[in-house]
């Protein structure tokens, strides 16, 4: 069990573009352990690998719903069902304290490895949309920041820059 450190915007290291994994072997699935141990620590959602500096494409997630427990997504990819737009008040862990809203696509379909390297296909639509959609971003190097006004965009960076030179 390990809780990782989380990269915080601006770093540029959450640029970086993820590459897929070819096997889902002991490293991954220590990965993944580490990455939940991780989110439950900082009280998330959501966690791409890109934000704990692994670039690799893994996701974990666990949405606290009785349907929607802890869930891996390994090379996930999502294709979007109809042109319905949900907006959503998303936070980030890599950006925290700031929360504004997002219009994504609303319905989805999500096909990824699981935890246990098994292809799966999934109907999503609700918070399990919007967070496969945010944490693919962070895949690519995205934030949902990048949705925002210039000016919200460099309001936010310049406060995360201050506290981080508060905590040294
Ligand atoms: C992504 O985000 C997400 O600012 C996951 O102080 C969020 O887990 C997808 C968090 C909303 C969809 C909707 C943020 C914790 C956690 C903070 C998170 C904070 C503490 C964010
Ligand atoms: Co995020």
């Amino acid at each position: 069990m390990a809780i990782l450190k989380i990269l915080e915007f601006p770093d540029p290291r959450l640029r970086t573009v993820a590459k897929p994994v070819g096997d889902v072997d002991e490293t991954i699935k220590t990965l993944v352990a580490d990455m939940f141990d991780t989110m439950k620590a900082a009280n998330g959602i959501g966690l791409a690998a890109s934000q704990v500096d692994v670039h690799q494409r893994v996701i974990v997630m666990d949405l606290g719903d009785d349907d929607i427990g802890p869930r891996v997504f390994i090379n996930p990819e999502i294709e979007v069902l109809d042109d319905s737009i949900s907006p959503y008040d998303e936070g980030c862990l890599s950006v925290p304290g700031f929360y504004e809203t997002i219009d994504r696509p609303a319905h989805v379909i999500i096909r990824a490895l699981d935890g246990e390297g098994n292809q799966f296909e999934e109907e999503a639509h609700g918070l399990l949309a919007v967070c496969i959609q945010h944490e693919i971003d962070h895949l690519e190097g995205k934030l949902f920041v990048d949705y925002l006004s210039p000016f919200k965009r460099h309001r936010i960076r310049k406060k995360l820059e201050k506290i981080h030179r508060q905590n040294g």
